[in-house]
């Protein structure tokens, strides 16, 4: 990266638009500007880039590559230039072009190849990597499509395709010399080679090409420059006439619809699987294509597949990328012609596995006959790895025949991932303490049992470069005044705040900032919404995927709760209140797309009803995703974190609302406990079930919602609120919300998620945080605690922790 030369700079974009678009940058269109500066940013760290490369080569440095279905980066151009340090330069030369940087930024579409936590933790994780310097892949799926774009219609939530690519993808190189063959079906012939040995080999098989594109990431100011490699699907052959006669034009066809449909589409399923074989061929698609590029690159430097360990480390984020364990055994045997033992140590010393969830409709299991028709020779080994599996299991518990039916590999018809995933890796890792420790003590009990040393807990984090120094820049420069911008890349350094906690102005000043902040997040929302809300109100907020777990049911019926109150008793005591939601629901899960439905009737009722004065206002904020969810995070005063205890691994949203200064509203669930620790109790409002409660009465079929529901009046009207047309004309649109609540449905325990269970206690709570922001010292206090607090959290503490624990990487010097 050369200095910044401000002429040059102009020039190229000037350039760029010309050549691209046949005119002078004065008759760009501002998609065409950003195209312009987009292209000219990346030209100004293409060198890095390959200087990074060399450096790892020359320097023989140990890659790990981040396996993932997701990565959800969100908007590219606006990172790159906060790490390149160029944020004022190019600001400043933008708006002597008449442009400001913002409305440039918001022509980019987000990079949503991702549902939600999960696929943002793994964006999160390369920013981290590229900044502290060490050598990492991200291997994904560009997909064609990625997360729907949601609009709301007449309060229903209706997907939109994401066609993010539709201008092209100024920051990303195809990668065609890379391009390698995946497999697919077919059937496995055994051969005798020349020598005596017994071979496999796969055959009328369908393949496809994967060309990999790659996208840079950049560290933070210090030139390395990371890849994100994602791969598309190209069919082999164009067609052949001649196949026509031969019988093979069938197959051609098969093969082209194969390369067409696979990178197609995300499955916009966040926390739960469908199971759908498409799905599978992704996963085999991209891990083959990743595996075979690292195990090929790893030997162009190397002479010994047996050390392979010392160089590479492959992370599986979530179990969706566990193929991983039985293709590199596939690529060790079948390739490089190593015996069974031998293969099986080196893929178990370098494959390592991140679990993301106990929920068990997120669980992978495929079935049998499905993964042998698609995977014949991947499961074949599956079979002998669980062959093995079963007898050490036999070998170490002889008398215990229970432990197979809930170990084995192979079961009842299924593949387990989570097991296969276990077994192959020398680590396993919760994302949160709590969650760990559930991991190891309830869900995965018997595999800690047998493998205690694989288990280890790497609490998530979030990368403050975006969340708080580009979403919140007048609390970075203020924070940066203060105490320095070491905090940038060592997040710890924000308990430095602590003193001024004690200091008036420097209250005044960071509450001032958050008033700002609302009032930035007031017009986005009169711009969208077209509802004014006052930025002197209480902004209460929950942005996440919808999902019953996470309770968003419970946020609104209080809601319905307070508006009782309000219209029974319109001089009560009350703190204007503006609640925030923003949320996708998958597109097939009907419930979560009823509760969409519910807040945005609620809040047309609400809204619209003078005789409540503006005290409640409810917003849905349309298509949440990375880009607005930085300006609400910064503008947020209390953080929702209200997920049923046990339910939510980690959760990162919390950590991103902490960094900014709200106040968490929570039960003791994922990393929510942690943030309590280092917040202390006294600046988090806490209630709830606490997990172990939780798992005890799920333990004895569940509670009787029935009975409180009787016994408590004010549960009782909002419950009823749901069915008797106070919130729609049509009674039964709700219905089946009623119903989870009191009835459950096929077997289901009626409220699975203890809704009416945390009802009152969530209320209390509630009503704490409005006595609490009535002292507005105190609050400022507890805010700026929390954001001086937060250090812990950032992702640069967990990548620290994973180099650590379990890939043992070097940091490249440059
Ligand atoms: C999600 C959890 C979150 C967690 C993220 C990242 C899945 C399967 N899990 O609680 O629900 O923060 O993973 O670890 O998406």
């Amino acid at each position: 990266m050369q200095e910044f030369d401000k002429k040059e700079f102009i020039k190229n974009v000037e350039e760029y638009i010309g050549v691209f678009f046949r005119r002078p940058i004065e008759d760009a269109t501002k998609q065409q500007v950003y195209q312009g500066v987009a292209y000219t940013v990346k030209n100004m760290i293409i060198d890095d880039w390959l200087e990074t490369h060399k450096a790892y080569e020359e320097q023989d440095l140990k890659t790990v590559y981040y396996l993932s279905m997701e990565f959800l980066v969100g908007r590219a151009l606006g990172n790159m230039i906060t790490n390149l340090k160029a944020d004022s330069s190019i600001r400043e030369v933008l708006e002597e072009l008449g442009y400001d940087l913002e409305n440039i930024e918001d022509e980019e579409p987000d990079a949503a190849l991702g549902n939600g936590g999960l696929g943002r933790l793994a964006a999160c994780f390369l920013d981290s990597l590229s900044t502290l310097g060490y050598p990492a892949y991200g291997c994904g799926i560009r997909y064609k499509y990625g997360m729907f774009e949601q609009r709301i219609e007449n309060g229903y939530q209706v997907e939109v395709p994401d066609n993010w690519l539709k201008n092209g993808n100024p920051f990303e190189i195809k990668r065609s010399e890379y391009a390698t063959t995946i497999k697919f079906g077919g059937y496995v012939r055994m051969i005798r080679d020349e020598f005596g040995n017994d071979r496999f080999i796969q055959e009328d098989y369908q393949s496809v090409r994967a060309i990999p594109y790659d996208m840079p990431i950049l560290g933070y100011g210090n030139h390395v420059v990371n890849t994100l490699r994602i791969w598309d699907a190209e069919a082999i052959d164009t067609f052949n006439l001649d196949s026509f006669d031969k019988g093979e034009y069938q197959k051609a066809v098969e093969q082209q619809n194969l390369a067409r449909t696979i990178c197609e589409v995300l499955y916009p399923n966040d926390n739960h699987i469908a199971g759908k074989e498409l799905r599978l061929k992704q996963q085999y698609f991209f891990v083959s294509a990743s595996i075979q590029r690292a195990v090929a690159k790893y030997m162009e430097a190397h002479e010994d597949i047996h050390k392979l360990y010392e160089k590479v480390v492959f992370q599986l984020n979530d179990t969706h990328p566990t193929v991983t364990v039985p293709e590199l055994m596939r690529i060790l045997l079948d390739d490089y012609y190593l015996g069974w033992e031998e293969a099986w140590e080196i893929t178990s010393k370098t494959c390592a596995y991140t679990n993301h969830t106990i929920m068990s409709e997120a669980l992978e299991k495929w079935p049998i006959d499905l993964f042998k028709k698609l995977l014949p020779r991947i499961y074949q080994i599956v079979e002998e790895i669980n062959r093995r599996f079963i007898m050490q299991i036999l070998s170490e518990y002889p008398s215990e025949a229970k432990k197979i039916e809930k170990m084995a590999i192979l079961y009842d018809g299924q593949v387990r991932m989570a097991n296969l995933a276990i077994v192959g890796s020398f680590s396993v890792n919760g994302v949160a303490k709590l969650h760990t420790e559930i991991l190891m003590k309830q869900e995965l009990k018997d595999f800690y049992e047998m493998f205690p040393w694989k288990f280890n807990n790497k609490t998530n984090g979030i990368t403050q470069r975006r969340f708080l120094l580009h979403g919140n820049p007048l609390l970075a420069s203020w924070i940066t005044g203060k105490i320095g911008d070491g905090w940038i890349t060592d997040l710890s350094q924000m308990e430095k705040l602590l003193p001024y906690i004690e200091d008036e102005q420097s209250r005044k000043e960071f509450m001032e900032i958050k008033y700002k902040n609302k009032v930035r997040l007031a017009a986005y929302i009169k711009e969208k919404n077209g509802i004014i809300v006052n930025p002197d109100s209480i902004f209460d907020v929950q942005v996440k995927r919808l999902h019953e777990y996470k309770r968003q049911l419970l946020n609104i019926l209080h809601v319905m709760y307070l508006y009782n109150q309000l219209k029974s008793n319109p001089e009560m005591e009350f703190y204007p209140r503006t609640f925030i939601f923003g949320a996708k629901a998958s597109a097939g899960y009907e419930r979560a797309k009823a509760i969409i439905k519910l807040i945005n009737s609620v809040a047309e009722v609400v809204n619209n009803d003078e005789t409540i004065q503006d005290k409640i206002k409810i917003i849905f904020i349309e298509n949440y995703r990375v880009s607005n969810a930085e300006i609400i995070f910064a503008a947020a005063d209390v953080s929702e974190q209200i997920s049923t205890a046990s339910k939510e691994a980690s959760g990162t949203g919390n950590m991103k609302f902490m960094l900014n200064g709200a106040l968490t509203l929570g039960t003791l669930d994922g990393a929510n406990v942690e943030i309590v620790e280092e917040a202390g109790a006294e600046n988090v409002f806490l209630f709830g079930l606490h997990s172990d409660e939780v798992i005890e009465y799920e333990q004895h079929g569940g509670y009787s919602p029935r009975e409180l529901y009787n016994s408590d009046k004010d549960m009782k009207r909002v419950v009823d609120q749901l069915v008797d047309g106070t919130y729609s004309t049509d009674k039964s649109l709700f219905a089946t919300l009623y119903d989870s609540l009191l009835a459950g449905r096929g077997g289901e325990p009626a409220d699975r998620y203890f809704i009416l269970k945390d009802f009152k206690s969530y209320l209390e709570a509630q009503k704490e945080v409005e006595k609490a922001y009535l002292k507005k010292e105190s609050w400022a206090r507890a805010a700026m605690r929390n954001t001086a607090k937060c250090g812990k959290f950032s992702s640069d503490r967990t990548i620290e922790e994973y180099v650590r624990d379990i890939w043992h990487l070097n940091k490249v010097h440059l």
